[in-house]
């Protein structure tokens, strides 16, 4: 049994994308590993966040995440700043990080655009408060979405040269786990963009606290096509908004696409949109009501975010202390 470590931004509510890319895969895998999820809120602020959004968000992402079935009882749940451990370990490794590791992350390209020089300094250097967070507590797995894959694969090699470096075992190098099904899901308006929560249009993705009439009118609406699904996956090359929503459905339904294409196979969007309609209201609003139902209760949410925390502190100062020692600070 190894130790898996995961978290989510609360930049604004979580969305299908984050769902299927990352909180379902971490309900099934919680039973057979000693599992750790973070609200990752030191890395919402790497973009401007307005701080009662923030506040509000980081609550709304952990009763998120008991609302989708992460059981307190079994996994340990925290807010990343509540262990400012974190932080510390980060800057160790910023000093450990060639800047030419951190040149080559598509996320940086991607969100800062064409604003390089005016985008904080903290959205460069992410992916290192990433590391930390994994390397502080030996997770052997990390479960993620593919757009985070090439983060978790930098963790690795910061891993392996500090270890080399200071010729001793300080960090465990863990391993990325994407899902079979979901780890990439599309903008419901773009078939080539991601679902994001920052996307500026609402309309783009499925939100975990959308009400069944909001999931029905965006599904219904979402880009499509005027052709026939196929019989194969292979036919719905070139269409990636097809694409997207047999893979939506393939994941909710957690089944195969080309079980879903031979239900389909032959029908357009007008039989298909109303059927994956019904299904992600029926698999999302027990989620959602659960999430309402837990808000209801804060005292009850930061009873969990101080038990995480309090169990956390005395893991990640034990793996504080290594690193200052293999690195030659005086301990007292
Ligand atoms: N569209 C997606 N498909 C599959 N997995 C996804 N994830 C996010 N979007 C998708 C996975 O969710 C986890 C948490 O990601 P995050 O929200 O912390 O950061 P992100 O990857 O940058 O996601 P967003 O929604 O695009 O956030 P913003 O808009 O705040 O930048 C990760 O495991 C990720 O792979």
């Amino acid at each position: 049994m190894g130790r898996i470590f995961s978290g989510i931004q609360p930049t604004s509510n979580l969305t299908l994308g984050n769902y299927l890319g990352a909180i379902k895969n971490w309900v099934t895998m919680q039973s057979e590993h000693d599992s750790i999820f973070c609200v990752v809120d030191m890395h919402a602020i790497t973009v401007p966040q307005e701080p009662e959004a923030l506040r509000k968000a980081t609550y709304e992402a952990l009763a998120t995440y008991i609302a989708c079935g992460i059981d307190p009882k079994k996994s340990t749940l925290f807010v990343q700043s509540h262990v400012p451990q974190h932080a510390e370990l980060a800057w160790y490794l910023n000093c450990a990080t060639p800047m030419g590791w951190l040149n080559r992350m598509t996320q940086f390209k991607d969100k800062a655009g064409k604003n390089r020089d005016s985008v904080m300094t903290g959205l460069y250097t992410y992916p290192v408060l990433m590391a930390a967070d994994i390397l502080i507590y030996h997770a052997t797995h990390v479960p993620v979405g593919e757009d985070q894959k090439q983060h978790v694969e930098l963790c690795r090699d910061i891993a392996i040269s500090f270890n080399q470096r200071f010729e001793r075992e300080v960090f465990t190098v863990p391993q990325p786990i994407m899902p079979k099904q979901g780890a990439r899901i599309k903008s419901l308006r773009d078939g080539t963009k991601k679902m994001s929560k920052s996307d500026p249009s609402d309309m783009s993705r499925i939100n975990l606290t959308d009400d069944a009439d909001t999931i029905a009118k965006k599904i219904r609406k979402a880009t499509s096509d005027a052709d026939v699904l196929p019989s194969e996956v292979k036919g719905l090359e070139s269409r990636p908004e097809a694409e997207n929503l047999v893979t939506i459905y393939a994941a909710l339904a957690e089944t195969t696409m080309d079980k879903v294409l031979g239900e389909f196979a032959g029908q357009g969007f007008g039989v298909f949109k109303p059927a994956l309609a019904n299904l992600a209201v029926e698999k999302l609003a027990p989620i959602t009501k659960r999430t309402q139902e837990l808000l209801s209760d804060k005292g009850e949410i930061e009873a969990v975010m101080r038990q995480g925390r309090d169990k956390l502190i005395p893991m990640a100062n034990k793996t504080l202390d290594d690193v200052k020692q293999a690195m030659g600070f005086v301990t007292l």
